[in-house]
């Protein structure tokens, strides 16, 4: 148990208009398709199906927001986790590729209550240009947290190596923005525990 176990949904945001206020914090995770975004907030809320994850990429279409903090004596949330689109898959449309960047561009550059950033990235892909666009959209105050996900799939020297590579890359990227880089593993429950206490951290739980 953990404080982000009592997350519930909250609701679903298919444009900028039906973002719920923003007094409240909350923490958005990003990255490509597939790359395990929602199972990691099922893994980190230790509940099995609140964030719906899928083997056919593109399912999560819209920004779904999960209420988190004590159910009683209210159910009123005291912050938030979004599950937002992922990115990258090579069916998407070309439509469907400017409707993502138009949704989470607008979100990820304006929202107030933006207290961080998960970039979830499978670490066998390392960094992406959809990653790096991404990182674009993220005004440099907030900050960034890359879920190396899938560790599981790659060996203990594998794992590091990728994890150098990745800085790296976002060193030379963004010099100026702070990354903290972890590895992560569902099946392993690896990282899991670092992961809920940066996010309670800057959510303030
Ligand atoms: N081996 C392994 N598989 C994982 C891990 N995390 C996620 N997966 C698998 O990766 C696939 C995609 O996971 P999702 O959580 O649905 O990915 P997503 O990033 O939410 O994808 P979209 O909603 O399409 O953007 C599923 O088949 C998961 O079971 C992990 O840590 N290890
Ligand atoms: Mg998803």
């Amino acid at each position: 148990m953990n404080r982000l176990s009592g997350a519930r949904f909250f609701t679903t945001v298919a444009k900028p208009s039906q973002l719920p206020g923003d007094g409240l914090g909350e923490i958005a995770f990003v990255g490509r398709s597939n790359a395990g975004k929602s199972s990691a907030i099922n893994a980190l809320c230790h509940q099995k199906r609140l964030a719906f994850s899928s083997k056919t990429p593109g399912r999560t279409q819209a920004l779904n927001f999960f209420g988190l903090g004590q159910r009683k004596p209210e159910d009123a949330p005291q912050a938030f986790l979004v599950d937002t689109p992922g990115y990258g898959y090579a069916e998407a449309t070309r439509e469907a590729q400017a409707e993502w960047a138009r949704l989470s561009g607008s979100y990820l550059g304006a929202r107030k209550a933006l207290r961080g950033v998960v970039l979830v990235m499978d670490i066998r892909r390392g960094v992406t240009d959809k990653d790096r666009q991404l990182i674009g959209f993220c005004p440099e105050q907030v900050p960034i947290l890359i879920l190396l996900s899938k560790a599981d799939k790659l060996s203990k020297l594998q794992q590091n190596r990728q994890m150098q590579q990745v800085r790296q890359d976002l060193t030379a990227l963004r010099p100026a923005q702070v990354f903290e880089i972890r590895l992560f593993s569902v099946p392993d429950k690896q990282g899991q525990q670092e992961v809920a206490e940066w996010i309670c951290g800057g959510l303030g739980l």
